[in-house]
């Protein structure tokens, strides 16, 4: 008996790969810090024909005709979105972060200003100004680093800012395992003249909730999006604060023009809708119950890699994030393990750790969090589970190592995944995994 009974009468091709990913995600646990499972509240909403209206501009200035209802529901989100954060101004119609993000470059910095922002393989963003990234080809990116431990050096930042006068300071990050300390930032921006913008993509449910301090008194804008802590489908929001208008009191509007006609045509009504509906729960007690278990759960997972022998970068967590340091044993043990995890079940992912000894498509850490697994209703007993299942899948593979020889690394990563495959101890992991995961149901899946 399928879930989706008009799917399977005109596409079953299709029907069948959407069960098998639904499959996927039953059986196997998303730990991966940046994805989460949406309530099926949310999937309702996106999954209505809303999905089928055209609506470029804003409420109660509409290029097409038929707008009135969608009117009131992207004032509503607006409203939401403004009360959750506890901001004057909001644009809730970026695809996702990313065009999030180069809308605030055209509504902060002419083409060719100079502008700061953490170094991806320091855990920042591509849009905060990785070289290959259009935000750097568009504007002239100078990027800050990480210590080698993990912290931000404000008085190198500072220096740094000095020197290149950015227009823009970003803070925020896609790896940063503490917490943000805001009002460093604002120091800096505010000596330099700069707009400062947070992008608290990962960490925006744990704001929301209270667990993490909020920006919104600190930096004049801020970018999210929305399917990550804050639980909602893929999207994102650009918010104006109060520092910000104070700034520049048309900031508002023209982050409204660099999204439509500077960078989108119309937006997702749908999506939209599904954050809307999102905002609202996580406006609920229930939700400050979910993050607050959400940074327990991270900590609980850090303390038992911890004694399982895993070193972690900076020690341990503030927040859903954790990197486990792998330096240790060799480069590339980012993608050995992430591979090796994989094949029992475990989602996460390689990454970059501060100062990186590794090839960049080899790299020294491994990025988990907590937000998914707390959604499916796990706690600490589990998370001590998944710690040991780390350590055991880190034990299995400790004689594989990467060549020196970069012709020799695909080959050697197919053989890699072709021998976990064939292995009786990695098939039995795989099974506990998914006995586990089979107690905890993936909230809209079942
Ligand atoms: N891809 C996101 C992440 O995994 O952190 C950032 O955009």
């Amino acid at each position: 008996m399928t879930n989706y009974p008009f799917l399977s009468s005109t596409d079953p091709q299709m029907l069948k790969l959407i069960e098998e990913e639904n499959q996927r995600q039953r059986d196997g646990l998303e730990l991966i810090p940046s994805e989460n499972h949406t309530s099926k509240a949310v999937l309702q909403a996106l999954a209505t024909p809303l999905s089928d209206k055209y609506a470029e501009g804003y409420p109660g200035r509409r290029y097409y005709a038929g707008n009135a209802v969608v009117d009131k529901i992207e004032t509503l989100v607006q409203e939401r979105a403004k009360k959750l954060f506890g901001v004057p101004y909001v644009n809730v119609q970026p695809y996702s972060g990313s065009p999030a993000n180069l809308a605030v470059y055209m509504a902060t910095c002419e083409p060719g200003d100079s502008f700061m922002g953490l170094d991806l393989l320091s855990g920042g963003h591509l849009t905060h100004g990785w070289k290959m990234s259009a935000t750097s080809k568009l504007w002239t990116s100078h990027p800050y680093f990480l210590t080698d431990d993990g912290a931000f050096d404000f008085e190198v930042i500072r220096q740094l800012a000095l020197e290149c006068k950015p227009k823009l300071i970003w803070c925020g990050g896609t790896a940063i395992p503490r917490a943000i300390p805001f009002a460093e930032f604002a120091k800096i921006a505010d000596e330099v003249g700069a707009y400062l913008a947070a992008d608290i993509s990962h960490i925006v449910g744990l704001i929301a909730a209270g667990e993490h301090e909020s920006p919104a008194a600190h930096v004049h804008i801020i970018t999210t999006t929305t399917h990550k802590t804050l639980r909602g489908p893929r999207g994102a929001l650009i918010m104006v604060t109060e520092k910000g208008l104070a700034k520049d009191e048309k900031l508002g509007q023209k982050i409204d023009k660099a999204i439509i006609p500077g960078l989108q045509g119309g937006p997702h009504l749908n999506t939209i809708a599904g954050i809307g509906v999102a905002l609202l729960e996580a406006a609920q007690p229930e939700f400050k119950t979910y993050a607050k278990q959400v940074v327990q759960n991270a900590k609980a997972l850090g303390q038992a890699l911890v004694e399982h022998g895993f070193k972690l970068v900076t020690g341990g967590t503030d927040n859903h994030l954790l990197l486990i340091d792998l330096t240790s044993t060799g480069p590339g043990r980012g993608k050995f393990l992430q591979l090796a995890l994989e094949r029992v079940g475990l989602y996460a992912n390689m990454n970059t750790i501060p100062g990186d000894s590794g090839p960049p498509l080899y790299p020294s850490g491994l990025r988990l969090g907590s937000p998914a697994a707390t959604t499916r209703g796990m706690g600490a007993a589990e998370m001590i589970k998944i710690a040991e299942w780390i350590a055991r899948a880190s034990q299995a593979i400790k004689n594989d190592h990467l060549p020196e020889d970069k012709t020799e690394r695909s080959e050697v990563f197919k053989k890699f995944a072709e021998r976990l495959a064939g292995d009786q101890n990695f098939e039995t992991l795989r099974q506990e995994v998914q006995e586990l995961c089979g107690r905890f149901p993936v909230p809209a899946i079942g």
